[in-house]
Formats: C-alpha cells, structure tokens, sequence
C-alpha cells in the first residue's frame, strides 16, 4: 500500500486467532465495515504459532469450541477426535471456520500493527502496519490473546550456539526431527509438560532445564467414542448454559465442602476421584477453599507430591519434580500425559537450575554454574509475556498521545478488562483485569466478544461516537479486582499471572479472579444500565456521561 492511501472502516479487529475470528462475524452480522489484521500467514492465533510436538489444549475440546451463540449449525456438525483436541486438529477447526464463514476476506496476514493513534477530533483510530499502510476506524478492538509474545532469556552467549534453538511458542512449520538429537529443554511450564514425554523417545539424550517444579495433573487424554460425542451435542445448550455461569466457563460441579471439614480417608477419597476423571477438576470439583486456606491447599498440594513419588522411581529425581514451594495452583498446573514417567527413561536427565542457574549458553551447549551440558538442539519452553506483552508491543497511544505502557506503567487500570480511561473505542479482549486465562478461553471470548457487540450496536442505535470508562468506574474495577485476588493465595507464586516471569515486569495479578459466571453478570448489568461507569459522547460534543 502506498503511504499516502488511508483504508477508512468501522471497526480494526487485531488478531485472528479464536476471539478474532468470532468479533470479525458479530462485527459483519451489525452491518460494520471490519479490518482484522493478523501477523501470522493464516487465522489461528495462538493454535497458528504454538506448533510444537505434543501442543495440545488443556481445556477439553467439547468445551473449546465456538457455542451456538456463534452458529448453532457449525457446534452441531464439528466433532473432535480427542478429549484433549492437538495443536493440528484445533487449527483445521479454525481453518474451517475461517471458510464457512468466509471470514478471510476481511482480514489481511502476514501484517503487524505498529502503531495506533487516537485521533480526538474525528473520534477515530488511526492504525499503522508494517506493510507501510495507514487505515483508519472508529473502533479499535485488539484480539491478540494472552500468550503470544515470547518471552526468550538473556542468556549470555545465547546467540553463540552453534546448534538449532527453537522457541515453543514460535515453532516451525516444517517440524523438527530430533531424533539421535542430544536436546536440552529449557523450562517446565505447561509447554516443556507437553513436549518433553512427546520427543523422549525420539532424541539421543534429553537434559530438562528445571528451575520451579509445578503440580503436572494427568488429563487422561483418549479418543472421544461416539455415543458420548452424541449425547454431548444434545446437551449443549443447557451445557453451555452451565458454562456460562459457572467460575471457569467449564461446567464442572461446585463443591461445598472445605477441604479441612472431612477426615483425611475421605479427603483422600475425593482427590483420587478427581484425580481419576482427569484435567483440572482435581481445582474445581474437591473442596471449596482450596484457592483461600492454606491449609486446605497443602492437603491437595501434598496429594499431588504423593503422585509424583509413586510414578518417579528414582527417589532423588522424584524430590526435585515435587513442588514445595508454592501451593497447587497458585502457578498454572500443567496438563501432564507421560511427563513424570519420561523421567524414568535412561535418557532423560533432569536439571536442577535452582541449586545451580544456568550462566551462559555456549557455542556447545548450555552452562550452569555447575556443570557444562553438550547439546545439539536447545528448546526454550520459555513462556511469554503474557497479558500485557502484545499490547505494549502494538505502539497504542490514547487521548493527548499518551502511550498505553505509560498509561499502566504501574500495571493494568482497566474497566472491566476490557476498555481504560484515555483510549475511547478500544476494547481489549481477553485483556488484563478480565476473567480469561484462568478460565475455559472460548467461553472467556465469548462472553467479550458477545459484550463488545451489543455495545456496539446500543452505540448506532443512540448515534454516539464515543465510549470510554470514567475515571471513578476503572479505580473501583481496579480496587475489586485487587481485592478479590488477594483474598486468594494466589497472588503469593512467582508465576506469569502475576507477571513474574518477566525481568523487569510490573508485580500485580494480571487476570480477573472473581469467576466468569459472576464477572458476566456484573457486565450485563453494566449493559443494561446503559453502561453504567462509561461516558459516551458524540462527535464534537462533550461527553453525556452514562445515560
Ligand atoms: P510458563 O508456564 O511460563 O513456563 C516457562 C518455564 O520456563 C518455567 O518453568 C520457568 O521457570 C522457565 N524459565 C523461564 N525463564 C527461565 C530462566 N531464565 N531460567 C530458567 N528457567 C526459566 O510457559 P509455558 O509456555 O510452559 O506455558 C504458558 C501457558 O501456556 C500455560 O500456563 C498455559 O496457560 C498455556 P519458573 O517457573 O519461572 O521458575
């Protein structure tokens, strides 16, 4: 595009991964004019990028999927083949949607945001790419998930390797071949989990890099048999239903009982049921304040050690892959299929960067203070920067040029998650301060997205221009969800929710932890009170106020 020609719209969608994808159709079906703009050469999003071995969903896939809010037609024909859908299957999911809907023809690939400017005067967003085009749009609406910036080390002497590196979240699309590889993993987050049993068998030798051991839960991941499949999709309504008022957007049962209120036969009894049916029910369907007491949580953090000591058989490695540091879910517990067992393969070799942090990557390897390990390939299981990374990265500048990482430079101040004080018209999907990463993500994004949309739509119907959070709206948004945090134990991890897997990053709970069921009624009604907490204006006259 030329540099002088400007691409005028309604709305500018930023990604088009699953949230993306959904606001493009909402967007389309209230008559808007849409750009979506996507740095990646296909929709998909994170499931377009993540396409390492094992990558695989933690939610399970009857739940991750599009409801019938988007199109009851495609919920009743796409049927998936695992309980755990793999990176592959999830893509050719979104690659269909994509042609169903003919979404594709509004969005543009291979084609990054780099800048986008309130313009005060026209009430619009002035949106540059690195194509060297300009396009202009009353709403901006960034869809860019919560883990797609990588986070890669300063390790010194990383670019001096002489073998392959690779980045999970950034892998080829050719695949690798590791096999008579000597392969270090860097890493034992939920990624490292699912990619180390996937490749064990494979490579010559594997070194696994650990420097925080996490409660890996197993997820029983099998192939969905068809009688289920069926009975599913003639519930799936009042399923959906389930998981739209449920805490994590996942219609599990909600337990009553504290964990310190029963005897330990019959605590002993209910984790192992849980821990039988697999995935994260062994959070969500025990004990009530596993989350809020300490006590109670080290009875499920202690069930989990005892876990780890029965499949490890070497006693030593089984101590260090045994967290103690943290309390179970106070970092995200990975979804484990052979993760502890490939530990007892000859092959595999777990380090322990705690006692000795890695130093330096050299040309042959990689050095702790230790010891120095010989490798062909290192992968970095690394993780992102989560929540905030692709936000700051996209150069946002609100009202008076103020750039949004100055905006949250003491972290996130948001109403709702979804829109600040200072960037009229933009929403932030899935954005920090919302419910999102600790719930099922397609009921999270569907909930956004649905919002979005009807305020939206309430805006044509009023012939305004203009939406943004009052000043009083966002400190109390941001007050509850401070304070709903920390009443959790959750805040007290060293984990990316709390952005502290970055250097540097600023310290506070990124994601909302009130629950998804209640944080949409507190939106609803927010809506229904003609948005309560927003001022919405038109163009050239001073802001109504809420209605
Ligand atoms: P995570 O969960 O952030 O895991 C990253 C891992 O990398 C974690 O074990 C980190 O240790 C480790 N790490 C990061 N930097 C270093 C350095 N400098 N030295 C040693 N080890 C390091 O990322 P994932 O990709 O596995 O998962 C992200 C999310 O995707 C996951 O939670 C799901 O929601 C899906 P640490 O724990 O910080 O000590």
């Amino acid at each position: 595009a030329s540099e002088s020609r400007v691409d005028e719209f309604d709305a500018v969608v930023v990604g088009a991964g699953f949230s993306g994808l959904y606001m493009l159709h909402r967007l389309r079906e209230l008559g808007l004019s849409v750009r979506v703009f996507d740095a990646a050469g296909d929709v998909g999003g994170t499931w377009y990028w993540n396409r390492y071995p094992g990558a695989r969903c933690d939610s399970e896939s009857i739940y991750y999927v599009f409801s019938d809010h988007f199109s009851e037609e495609l919920l009743e024909d796409w049927t998936w083949s695992e309980r755990y859908a793999a990176q592959p299957e999830i893509l050719s999911y979104l690659r269909h949607v994509a042609d169903r809907f003919d979404l594709r023809k509004d969005i543009r690939f291979d084609t990054r945001v780099t800048a986008a400017e309130y313009d005060e005067a026209a009430d619009r967003w002035e949106i540059r790419t690195d194509d060297g085009s300009r396009t202009t749009a009353q709403f901006l609406i960034t869809a860019v998930g919560c883990l797609s910036v990588t986070n890669l080390p300063e390790f010194p002497g990383r670019e001096s390797f002489e073998g392959a590196s690779y980045h999970t979240g950034r892998w080829p699309h050719e695949g690798v071949d590791f096999t008579g590889q000597r392969v270090a993993v860097i890493g034992t987050g939920a990624t490292s989990v699912q990619i180390v049993p996937e490749i064990a068998d494979q490579v010559a030798h594997m070194y696994v890099f650990q420097r925080t051991p996490n409660y890996d839960i197993p997820g029983w991941n099998r192939p969905l048999d068809e009688e289920y499949v069926r009975k599913t999709k003639e519930t799936y309504k009042e399923l959906w239903q389930r998981m739209r008022e449920s805490n994590l957007g996942l219609p599990y049962d909600v337990p009553e009982r504290s964990a310190m209120e029963v005897s330990p036969e019959e605590r002993r009894r209910v984790y192992e049921d849980a821990w039988g049916k697999g995935g994260f029910r062994i959070g969500a369907e025990t004990f009530n304040d596993i989350l809020l007491d300490e006590q109670s949580n080290e009875t499920a953090s202690e069930f989990i050690r005892s876990k780890i000591r029965e499949t490890v058989r070497d006693p030593d490695v089984a101590e260090l892959l045994a967290p103690k540091d943290h309390p179970f879910f106070t970092k995200r517990p990975p979804l484990e299929h052979g993760y502890y067992e490939a530990f007892n393969r000859e092959n595999v070799e777990l380090v322990d960067v705690r006692r000795s942090p890695i130093e330096s990557i050299t040309p042959t390897g990689v050095r702790t203070r230790d010891a120095e390990y010989e490798v062909d390939s290192i992968i970095y299981a690394t993780g992102f920067d989560a929540m905030t990374g692709a936000l700051f990265a996209m150069g946002i500048h609100g009202r008076d040029g103020v750039p949004l990482t100055e905006k949250w430079a003491e972290g996130p101040r948001t109403y709702l998650g979804l829109a600040t004080r200072g960037f009229p018209n933009l929403f932030t999907l899935t954005g920090p301060q919302s419910p999102s990463v600790l719930t099922n993500m397609t009921a999270a994004i569907e909930q956004h997205v649905d919002w979005v949309a009807d305020c939206v739509r309430y805006m044509r119907e009023h012939d305004l221009d203009r939406i943004e959070p009052l000043p009083e709206a966002e400190d109390d948004w941001v007050a509850h969800h401070t304070e709903v945090g920390d009443a959790t134990l959750l805040p007290r991890a060293n984990s990316w929710w709390v952005g502290a897997n970055i250097p540097g990053k600023r310290r506070t709970l990124y994601p909302y932890l009130g629950g998804l069921g209640t944080y949409r009624e507190t939106c609803d009604r927010i809506a229904a009170n003609g948005y309560e907490g927003f001022a919405l204006g038109r163009r050239g006259e001073a802001d109504a106020g809420s209605p």
